[in-house]
């Protein structure tokens, strides 16, 4: 013990003896930028005159609103930042250092009105040397450009998300000594550290330290490692010596073993981390200092049994994410970055795939810590340009995340390419076949000369690529594709881009056996929903949350009947910011397991059923709880399917305080028949485990509506009928209304007199009739799927109410565009051609004549008449169209009934 005391009291001599008095200096230049989002001649100039300009924070984009809103694109152009730097005394003889995390999508820096350097790539980090620009103790103009136009080249050329453009990650300014760690080429840490060989016993660690002299001098140094373990207690120290070069950049490699390792995985994310720092030899001063985290653990991938972690077989179960929030973009703190990995790892998940582009570097820290294992990747998304300054940027981009993010223990997997084939496939009918075949012929090329990057600069970590599916994946064995990474990732999509859902299982069979000498990855699978949208009939493609949950439902069961499935991403952890996306709601693609603004839907707690250890229990209706029914008797019970998600082996549920039962789970979930009453109905699902009890609550408010709209009971509520839309209700997020699904007209109740609900088929012409209505943003509302629906050629509509006062409001949108209203009847089918123009009566009045919605408020515009009626009439309310050319057509009809 005493000699424990004696050793640890003459380290701490020696270590305290080393002064720390000129190490570095990080610290954020976030706040206080001046922005022009206009490219503004001559603002890189030192006293240009920017009082003018919006004063605006980093992280910033300047693609907020118009990314979501009704019009088509978004500001992809140049805009301008400018910020007084002080540069104070602490920067005195010191290299300072400007460190962007990223700007989207190339950077112009200039400081004093001097250009500095430029950097292209949306996603990585870059960094210049300014010292020789600045002044020192004194006020510095910083100027940057920035583009986000597509630039020629540059990766992604294409993709199905928005490239916001800004400095949307943090700025930072770095101060270090004239000799110091440093990575001028790729701006990482300039220090990298592998652990080639792990295992319970020992672990090899090697630090490869890359040290910058801006000295004219040489200096001899030491470089110094210290290993910490979680407590911060010194495990390990070893060093190097060197003698630097004036003026050069050296590197060194240095290697150690520890000892009897503790594991790093997703269930114990244990922590070392490595200090490293450049010692003077001539004062013992620490020149250099830099903190990188360390973690222990192995891994590989078997072609049959799949993937393996620490010597066991490993399921990754995890999302991909997407970057943008609800109000503000891309443009996240770092403690929203850090949230996300907690919704993932708050699920189950113990695997993220950050796509399609490298992510903040806060994402990749919160992986490390809360243990989540990584697939990063560069965006090389849909197709690539045939020429050597693309192949060079992608090189490039793939050593910047390779570099940048080298030493987190979360990261296993480098990922290069997405649906790389998807525009041959999709939308190339057209090209020459020599023009595919050469474009089939370079991909492989580059997809050669990126994995050649991997295996030099890191070789310990498996290679990924992520293929498109239908209806030619073939593509990628005949390009040999499928043979040059450690797996392959299939996006599949059967259940929703493809018919059909019981066919999953076959799909994953068939890419498996397309080269199974490799182990798959499901690397993505996902079906939109709007948490809006819901159903007792999930149909694929209807949006709602519960075709959302019937379609993971089946991958999971799939998935995990297959060893040979190395993993699931599902697509996407996040609904996210899309651009031209139409849907339900356009703009958004919705296949998100929590909303953009990180709300979970109903799957988020399937999965935690599925995935999570700790006990849970959840009633999957959460965004359904205001119900309208028509009923025979609005006094009687309604009965409707409930089902609860748990990872306990028995639910027992109630309502209104009744049991209805205790049901052994099945693949995670119970059902019950519930008898709902006219009124609140509170749901209570309790698991017990551990002699402990766990309770999910949820109100459903029904609201029934006899059937007879003549019987008094409830007469003075509101119908609102999506027409045109037969299985499934929408619920208006504000108001709550909900619109039910259309019916025909029976006498003493409601609904259309004739006509036919628009279908179409999607993606698939065997879909014919699948899919109701259209899937295009409609101008002016939110309240897209109320228009999107309709029903063609319709005579009327109407509600036997008794006589009385009432609103009738009709919901109208002019669905096709010219090309295709005025295409010949044979293409487009009867429906919909023509130019449509009609009247439209109630109870027998004219209320609006010659309607033409597209002459008079243009195309995919929601309108919406509301009339003011007072009905005598012993028949109810008659709405009826009467056409004059085309067909009418009736998008959404609401009733209000005053007493
Ligand atoms: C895909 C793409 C992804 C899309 C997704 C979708 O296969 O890889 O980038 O966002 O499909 O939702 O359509």
């Amino acid at each position: 013990m005493l000699n424990k005391l004696r050793l640890l009291l003459l380290f701490n001599i020696i270590f305290l003896s080393l002064s720390t008095r000129s190490q570095r200096i990080t610290g954020t230049i976030n706040s206080d930028w001046k922005f022009n989002n206009e490219n503004v001649d001559r603002a890189y100039i030192s006293n240009f005159d920017d009082s003018k300009w919006e004063n605006v924070n980093i992280p910033h984009t300047w693609n907020i609103s118009d990314i979501i809103d009704d019009k088509e694109g978004y500001n992809r152009g140049v805009s301008w930042y400018r910020k007084d730097l002080h540069i104070g005394t602490e920067y005195k003889n010191k290299r300072v250092l400007l460190f962007f995390e990223a700007v989207s999508i190339k950077a112009s820096v200039y400081i004093n009105g001097k250009f500095v350097g430029e950097h292209l790539g949306a996603y990585t980090a870059f960094s210049f040397d300014i010292s020789d620009f600045i002044n020192y103790n004194g006020t510095n103009v910083l100027a940057v450009k920035v583009d986000n136009s597509q630039i020629p080249n540059s990766n992604p050329i294409s993709g199905d998300f928005s490239m916001s453009g800004g400095i949307y990650r943090d700025v930072y300014l770095i101060a270090t000594n004239d000799i110091h760690f440093s990575d001028s080429e790729f701006s990482s840490s300039g220090i990298h550290i592998t652990t080639p060989n792990v295992s319970k016993q020992n672990a090899d660690i090697n630090i490869k330290v890359n040290i910058r002299n801006n000295n004219d001098k040489s200096n001899k140094i030491v470089i110094k490692n210290i290993v910490f373990d979680e407590q911060n207690k010194i495990i390990k120290e070893f060093s190097s010596k060197l003698k630097l070069k004036p003026n050069t950049s050296e590197s060194v490699d240095i290697s150690n073993r520890i000892e009897n390792p503790k594991l790093w995985s997703p269930e114990d994310p244990y922590l070392y981390s490595v200090k490293s720092q450049i010692i003077d030899v001539s004062n013992n001063t620490i020149l250099d200092e830099v903190v990188n985290p360390l973690g222990f653990r192995w891994f590989s991938v078997d072609a049959v049994k799949g993937f393996f972690l620490n010597g066991k077989p490993y399921k990754l179960k995890g999302a991909s994410r997407h970057q943008d929030y609800e109000k503000i973009g891309v443009a996240a703190s770092n403690l929203m970055q850090r949230k996300d990995m907690e919704v993932l790892k708050n699920m189950g998940a113990n695997f993220v795939r950050i796509s399609h582009y490298p992510q903040d570097p806060e994402v990749y820290k919160a992986c490390d810590e809360l243990g989540l294992i990584v697939w990063s990747e560069i965006p090389i998304v849909n197709e690539i340009a045939l020429n050597e300054t693309f192949y060079k940027n992608c090189e490039y981009t793939l050593k910047e995340m390779i570099f940048q993010n080298y030493n987190h223990p979360s990261v296993i997997m480098w990922g290069y390419m997405n649906e790389v084939f998807g525009s041959v496939d999709w939308y190339w009918a057209d090209k020459p076949k020599s023009e595919i075949n050469e474009h089939l012929k370079h991909t492989e090329l580059l997809a050669k000369r990126l994995e050649k990057v991997i295996e030099k600069v890191d070789p310990d970590r498996l290679s990924v690529i992520a293929f498109h599916t239908e209806p030619t994946p073939e593509l990628y064995n005949k390009t040999n594709l499928t043979s040059i990474t450690s797996i392959n990732g299939w996006n599949v999509y059967q259940g929703w881009y493809h018919n059909n859902l019981d066919s999953v299982g076959t799909y994953i069979d068939k890419y498996y056996k397309m080269y199974p000498k490799k182990a798959i990855f499901l690397s993505e699978y996902g079906a939109g929903s709007d948490t809006r949208i819901h159903t007792n009939d999930p149909t694929i493609f209807d949006f709602s949350t519960e075709y959302q949950d019937k379609f993971h439902k089946k991958y999971l069961i799939e998935g995990n009947k297959r060893d040979f499935v190395a993993g699931f991403a599902i697509w996407n952890l996040i609904d996210y910011q899309r651009d031209g996306r139409g849907d339900a709601m356009p703009n958004i693609n919705s296949k998100g397991v929590v909303r953009n603004n990180r709300e979970p839907k109903d799957v988020y707690f399937l999965y935690q059923a599925y995935w999570l250890n700790k006990p849970m229990v959840h009633i999957a209706a959460k965004d359904w709880t205001k119900r309208v029914e028509i009923v025979d008797d609005v006094t009687k019970t309604l009965t409707q399917k409930i089902t609860v998600y748990s990872n306990q082996s028995e639910i027992e549920l109630f309502n209104n305080g009744i049991s209805l039962g205790k049901k052994a789970t099945i693949h995670h979930e119970a059902s019950w028949n519930v008898p709902f009453i006219n009124g609140k109905n509170q749901l209570e699902a309790k698991i017990i485990y551990d002699k402990k009890i766990l309770k999910n609550f949820l109100q459903i408010d029904m609201n029934f509506i006899a059937k007879n709209l003549r019987n008094g009971i409830s007469s003075n509520q509101d119908i609102c009928i999506n027409v045109g839309q037969t299985r499934t209700v929408f619920i208006d997020d504000l108001t709550k209304e909900v619109w039910i699904s259309d019916r025909e007209y029976a006498s003493k109740s409601f609904g259309y007199v004739n006509g036919k609900t628009y279908t179409r088929w999607q993606y698939m012409p065997a879909w014919e009739g699948i899919r109701e209505g259209i899937d295009s943003n409609i101008l002016g509302t939110n309240n897209d799927p109320v228009f999107q629906t309709f029903r063609i050629g319709i005579d009327e509509y109407r509600f036997d109410v008794p006589k009385g006062s009432c609103t009738i409001s009709l919901f109208f949108a002019e669905p096709f565009k010219k090309e295709v209203r005025l295409k010949p009847e044979e293409i487009t089918g009867a429906d919909k051609q023509g130019e449509r123009e009609f009247n439209v009566y109630i109870n027998d009045v004219l209320v609006i004549s010659n309607l033409n919605l597209a002459k008079t408020y243009g195309e995919q515009r929601a309108v919406i008449k509301d009339f003011k009626i007072i009905n005598n009439s012993d028949k109810g309310v008659i709405i009826r169209f009467e056409a004059i050319k085309g067909k009418p057509i009736l998008n959404g009809i609401r009733i209000s009934r005053h007493n």
